[in-house]
This record gives C-alpha cells, sequence and structure tokens, in this order.
C-alpha cells in the first residue's frame, strides 16, 4: 500500500487481531486516541460491522442465527460484511489519508472460519482476493493471552449478559483459535506483529506504540486538524 512518501495521500490500515477477551477493543481505541492527539485522522472501526449494511450482518453472524447453515455460509456472510465496510468505510478514509484503525479483520476469517471452522483454504482465499484485494493492511497487531484468561476477561466484561455465537464455544475451540493467530504470526512477520497482553494494559498500549511508530513512522504523517477533531 502506497504511504505519504510517494505524494499521493494514503492513510495507513492498521489491524487488531486474538482470541477473545485479549484486549482488542481497548487497544484499538486507545491507539486511536494516541494517533489522533499527534493531529493525525484516525478512523476507529471494527468488524464484522463498522458500516451500516456490515453492522446488520454483525447482527446475524453474532445471534447464532447462521451457524446451523455451516461455516461456508458464515464465511461467506463474513466477507460480505468486510465488501460493504471496505466500499464504504475503510477504502474512502484511507484515500483521504485517514488511518484506519480496525479491530478484527481478514485474518478472523483465516482464523475462526479457515483454520477452525476447516472451510477450505483455497475458498478463504478466493474470498481474500475478491473482497481484501489490494487493501491489505499495513501493520497487524496480533494480542496473545491463554485462551481461559482471555475467555475470564470477556466473561467478566460482560456481566450477566448471555455469551454470542462464538463466546459460548468450548476451551479447545479458543485453544485452536489461538494456535492459529500464532501461525498467523510466525507465517507472516513482515506485516504481523504479537504482543504479549498478559503484561498490564499500559504496557502493552506502550509496546504497541513503540511497533506503531518504528513501523509506520506517524511523525510523517500530514497533520488533518479537522479529521482528528472529531
Ligand atoms: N469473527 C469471525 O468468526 N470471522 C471474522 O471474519 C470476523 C469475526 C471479523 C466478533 O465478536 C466475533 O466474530 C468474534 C470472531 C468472529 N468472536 N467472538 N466472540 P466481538 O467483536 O463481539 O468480540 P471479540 O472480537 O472477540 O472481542 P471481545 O471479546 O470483545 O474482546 P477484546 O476486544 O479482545 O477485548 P476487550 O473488550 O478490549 O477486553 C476485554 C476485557 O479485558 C475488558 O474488560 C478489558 O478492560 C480487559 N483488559 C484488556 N486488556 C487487559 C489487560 N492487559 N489486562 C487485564 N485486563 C485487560
Amino acid at each position: 500500500m502506497a504511504g505519504f512518501e510517494g505524494g499521493a495521500m494514503h492513510g495507513r490500515f492498521i489491524t487488531f487481531e486474538g482470541g477473545e477477551g485479549t484486549g482488542k477493543s481497548t487497544h484499538a481505541a486507545m491507539l486511536a486516541a494516541r494517533l489522533k492527539s499527534f493531529g493525525i485522522g484516525v478512523q476507529l472501526t471494527r468488524e464484522p460491522g463498522g458500516s451500516l449494511g456490515a453492522e446488520m450482518m454483525r447482527y446475524i453472524l453474532l445471534s447464532g442465527a447462521v451457524r446451523p447453515l455451516g461455516p461456508n455460509v458464515e464465511a461467506l456472510l463474513f466477507a460480505a460484511a468486510r465488501d460493504d465496510h471496505l466500499n464504504t468505510l475503510i477504502r474512502p478514509a484511507l484515500a483521504r489519508g485517514i488511518w484506519v484503525v480496525c479491530d478484527r479483520f481478514a485474518d478472523s476469517t483465516r482464523v475462526y472460519q479457515g483454520a477452525v471452522g476447516r472451510v477450505d483454504q483455497r475458498t478463504i482465499r478466493a474470498l481474500e482476493r475478491i473482497v481484501v484485494g489490494e487493501t491489505k493492511p499495513d501493520l497487524t497487531i496480533i494480542l496473545d493471552v491463554p485462551a481461559a484468561e482471555g475467555l475470564r476477561r470477556a466473561a467478566a466484561r460482560r456481566g450477566k449478559g448471555a455469551p454470542d455465537r462464538y463466546e459460548g464455544e468450548a476451551l479447545a475451540f479458543h485453544e485452536k483459535l489461538r494456535e492459529g493467530f500464532l501461525a498467523l504470526a510466525t507465517n507472516e512477520p513482515d506485516r504481523c506483529v504479537l504482543v504479549d497482553a498478559m503484561q498490564p494494559k499500559d504496557q502493552v498500549a506502550e509496546q504497541i506504540w513503540r511497533i506503531v511508530s518504528k513501523r509506520l513512522d506517524p511523525a510523517t504523517a500530514p497533520i488533518q486538524f479537522e479529521e482528528a477533531a472529531r
């Protein structure tokens, strides 16, 4: 993806990935706030969802209504939601020079539907090629905690609310997810950085900031006062 050096303005695309309760939402929001404090225009978003159409699909997916139709159909619906999200929010923002910080993206399909759900890798790759195309993340932060700790944190945050379609899965499912994300970090070191999220929140946030500073050099980003004020 083009940066600022080529003349054409293009924002950076950062995604957060990892299992349940690893701190993705917390750290995506903390990073977005820190970038904004430097005057950088930032769009904080999430998947599934982030756009009107995709949020409708999120509701259906997380309700568990699609589960009986099998992982292929779930993968297609996640891809459909991503297509709407990319076309209506992510690509327009990047084209305006806005940095996009996204809580989950295509790696979640690779791991949840692919590695764990056993959707054929050719299907996963084809969907990614069609939907994501060239809009690949510049940087993916993978947050890692033992599956049991992630589930504990997610349950504590949820309180008395009912678990969603994935939170209700057994510990073994979440352990496989963790393995899937660890494998991703090993296989794509140029894009993915693994962060030990067992450290206290502030330390995790500092480590993420160091990674972003080193890899994407926010100091060179054009200041967008209007966007940063949002
Ligand atoms: N899914 C899929 O299958 N395929 C796809 O392509 C996509 C998604 C895109 C979306 O659920 C589900 O969709 C997801 C995968 C599937 N599976 N599930 N479940 P979601 O968006 O509702 O939930 P989530 O993405 O799994 O995130 P989460 O459970 O909300 O957790 P989180 O964002 O990683 O964590 P958090 O909310 O930031 O933190 C959890 C709690 O821990 C909270 O109280 C924090 O204050 C606390 N916390 C955070 N960091 C720390 C540290 N360092 N120490 C102690 N406590 C901490």
